[in-house]
């Protein structure tokens, strides 16, 4: 069985064919469309798979919002360009003419890396730090995606009742603060208007202000590890995501939560899977769904 897996996040699409071995073949990326209108997405969609679709048997999508019953609705719409809903996969089911499913990107990454190598607990939590910041959580070796889809939303728990406004309408969310978008938003001077891979590469560089900008996101990550660890007592936390994954982040994240009390520490490790976790927890989780 050959799973075309789709993984939709608020600044890359990517697509690959996955085999029952888990072998990864013809991936591809192209952006995400910054669009209100669902045609747009459609339409991406569509120039992604296309090529590859030939030898899939079914679709299994990963992607960024809340995936209630098939259909992408976001928390933080300003991370899809405004688009509030989208009918993941009946769009997809249509340009294939495969069956398919979808699962939250986040939570689709921590079933991947619940079955990485080396994970040896039950109990698990998974954070991406990307345009957004997301969270899967295993407990007792199951994924949890709650009622509605919304189990595992990290990026919406509160860092600062003071900071900025998040695209879901809250005060202060984690998200406004450590994603990608929150720390572009943060940038000022000659940073202003920057992307966060910049922002980074200027950071590398010794840049005080890009490195203060990179400190506070991995600040705030921290903390909401310590609570994750409060909550459901991992004993391990996986990071992944391009700003969770890039050069000198999750070693900065480590050193704030070790300034924490040591009942707040946890396992810190980066995605064994990098950024095909989505991809690969999608087709594992469309495997089961078959069996
Ligand atoms: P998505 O959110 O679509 O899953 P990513 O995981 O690539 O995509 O996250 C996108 C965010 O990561 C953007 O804010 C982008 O600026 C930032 N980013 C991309 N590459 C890097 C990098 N090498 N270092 C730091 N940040 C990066
Ligand atoms: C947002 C939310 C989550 C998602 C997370 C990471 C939307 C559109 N998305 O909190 O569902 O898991 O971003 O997404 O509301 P990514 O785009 O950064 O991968
Ligand atoms: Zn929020």
């Amino acid at each position: 069985m050959t799973t075309l897996a789709i993984d939709i996040g608020g600044t890359k699409l990517a697509a690959a064919l996955i085999d029952d071995d888990l072998q990864i073949r013809e991936r591809r990326e192209m952006p995400t469309p910054a669009s209100k209108t669902p045609d747009a997405l459609r339409a991406a969609l569509k120039a992604l798979v296309e090529p590859v679709m030939a030898s899939a048997h079914q679709v299994a999508i990963a992607s960024t919002g809340i995936i209630r019953e098939g259909t992408l609705v976001s928390i933080n719409p300003h991370n899809l360009g405004g688009l509030l809903h989208f009918p993941l996969v009946q769009t997809l089911a249509s340009i294939t003419g495969l069956p398919a499913m979808a699962v939250n990107d986040a939570q689709a990454a921590a079933w991947a890396e619940y079955h990485a190598p080396g994970i040896d607990t039950q109990d698990m939590v998974f954070i991406t730090v990307s345009t957004g910041v997301g969270g899967g959580v295993v407990l007792k070796g199951e994924l949890q995606t709650g009622e509605g889809g919304l189990a595992g939303h990290l990026g919406h728990t509160l860092a600062d009742p003071h900071g900025p406004v998040c695209g879901c309408g809250r005060r202060g969310c984690v998200e406004a603060i450590a994603s990608g978008r929150g720390i572009a938003a943060r940038a000022q001077g000659e940073l202003a208007g920057l992307d966060a891979k910049a922002i980074f590469t200027h950071a590398l560089r010794g840049h005080p202000h890009a490195r203060e900008l990179v400190a506070h996101s991995a600040r705030t990550l921290a903390r909401l590890i310590a609570d994750v660890k409060a909550v459901t007592d991992c004993q391990t936390v996986v990071v992944g995501g391009s700003v969770g994954l890039a050069e000198g982040y999750l070693s900065q994240v480590a050193e704030f939560l070790a300034q924490e009390p040591p009942v707040y520490h946890v396992n810190l490790r980066p995605a064994f899977y990098r950024n095909d976790a989505g991809l690969l927890g999608a087709a594992l989780l469309s495997q089961g769904a078959q069996q």
